[in-house]
C-alpha cells in the first residue's frame, strides 16, 4: 500500500476513534429520504401507452407475471392501424420494406431481442422465444425470419397498410432523408413495469425511423440503449432518434446513474444533458426516457417538449406530459 494510502487509512481509523460524535452525526445526514413510489406500476411511451398498460395490467392480474404483462401490452400497439411507428402496419424504409426492432428483458439478466426482422406480426414475442429459447441475446434479418418459422410464428404478406401507403407515396415525390422532431414520427412504445414483489420487466418494440436506409437498427433492440432492466436498481426505456440514443446507452446509463443514488427523474435528465451534449443538430434530434426505480418512483424527461407517457398505478392509468431540456 502506498504511503499516501495508508495516511488516509489512518487518519479515517483516526477520526472514527477520536471523534465519536462527529461520526455519529455524518451517520444520522446521511439517511436516505423514504421512497414515495408504489407498486405495481408500469409505465409506457406515447398517447398509445394508455390501451397498452390497460393490457398489461389486465395480463398482471391474470397470471402474475411483470414478463407476460410487458409482452402483452406491447402487442397491442404492435396491432394498432392507427400506429406508424409500431408493428407491420409501420411506416417502411427508403425501399418501401417495413422492418421491425423489439427487445425484452427482466431485472434478472435475462433479454432477447430481434432486429431488421420482416413479415413477423409480433416481434416482441419473437423477442421473447430468442430470450427463452435460444443461447442468444439476438437475431437479426433473415435469420431472425427463419428463427420465426421454426417457432411458428405465422409470416405475413408484405404489403404496406393503406395509411403507411399513401404517406411513403408522399415521401416518394422528394426522397428526403431528414428525421422530424414530429410525435407522428417518433411512436415506438417502450413499457417498463414493477410488480408488488419489486420483479422488474420491460419491452420496446418499433418499426424504427420512416424511410430510414434498408438494414438500419435503431436504439429499440438495442439491450442498454433503447431498454435496461436491473432489480438491484430499477429500469429504464428511450424513444426517439435511435441514433442518438445509442450513442449515450441511453437506458443502461439512466440505470446506473440510479444505481448511484439519482432518482428516476434526476437520472433521465441527467441522460437528457449527456444525449444533447454528444448530438449535433440537436434542433432537429427529439428523444424521451422513461425510468423506474426498484421502489416504484418514476421519472421521464425529453429533449424537446411533445414527449407524453402513460402511468397506470392501481388507482387509475393517466397519460402525463414529460417535462423536456428545451422548454415550449
Ligand atoms: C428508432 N427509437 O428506431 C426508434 C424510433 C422511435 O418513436 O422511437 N420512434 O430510432
Amino acid at each position: 500500500m502506498s504511503q499516501r494510502r495508508k495516511f488516509i487509512k489512518q487518519s479515517l481509523v483516526g477520526s472514527v476513534l477520536f471523534l465519536p460524535g462527529v461520526a455519529a452525526a455524518c451517520a444520522q445526514t446521511q439517511t436516505t429520504p423514504t421512497p414515495t413510489g408504489e407498486k405495481p406500476l408500469i409505465l409506457s411511451t406515447w398517447n398509445h401507452g394508455i390501451p397498452a398498460n390497460d393490457a398489461a395490467w389486465a395480463k398482471l392480474n391474470e397470471t402474475g407475471s411483470i414478463l407476460d404483462a410487458v409482452e402483452a401490452g406491447v402487442r397491442v400497439t404492435e396491432l394498432d392501424l392507427e400506429n406508424l411507428s409500431v408493428g407491420l402496419q409501420g411506416l417502411p424504409d427508403r425501399e418501401g420494406i417495413t422492418t421491425l426492432d423489439a427487445s425484452i428483458m427482466t431485472g434478472d439478466g435475462a433479454c432477447g431481442t430481434v432486429a431488421f426482422v420482416r413479415q413477423v406480426k409480433h416481434p416482441i414475442s419473437l423477442a421473447r422465444a430468442v430470450m427463452e429459447k435460444t443461447p442468444h441475446v439476438m437475431l437479426v434479418g433473415e435469420g431472425a425470419r427463419q428463427f420465426a418459422i421454426a417457432e411458428g410464428f405465422p409470416l405475413e404478406e408484405e404489403k404496406l397498410s393503406p395509411k403507411a401507403q399513401v404517406e411513403y407515396d408522399k415521401w416518394k415525390v422528394t426522397s428526403q432523408y431528414k428525421p422530424i422532431i414530429n410525435i407522428e414520427n417518433h411512436d415506438t412504445i417502450g413499457m417498463i413495469g414493477i410488480d408488488a414483489n419489486g420483479k422488474l420487466a420491460g419491452s420496446c418494440t418499433t418499426s424504427g425511423l420512416a424511410y430510414k436506409m434498408h438494414g438500419r437498427v435503431g436504439d429499440s433492440p438495442i439491450i442498454g440503449a433503447g431498454l435496461y432492466v436491473d432489480d438491484e436498481v430499477g429500469a429504464a426505456t428511450a424513444t426517439g432518434l435511435g441514433e442518438s440514443i445509442i450513442r449515450i446507452c441511453g437506458s443502461f446509463l439512466i440505470v446506473e446513474l440510479m444505481r448511484q443514488g439519482r432518482t428516476p427523474q434526476e437520472a433521465c435528465e441527467e441522460a437528457v444533458k449527456r444525449l444533447v451534449a454528444k448530438n449535433k443538430n440537436i434542433k432537429d434530434i427529439q428523444a424521451g426516457f422513461l425510468a423506474i426505480n426498484k421502489y416504484g418512483e418514476t421519472g421521464a424527461f425529453a429533449v424537446h417538449p411533445g414527449f407524453n407517457f402513460a402511468k397506470a398505478i392501481a388507482s387509475g392509468n393517466t397519460l402525463i406530459d414529460s417535462n423536456s431540456h428545451f422548454k415550449p
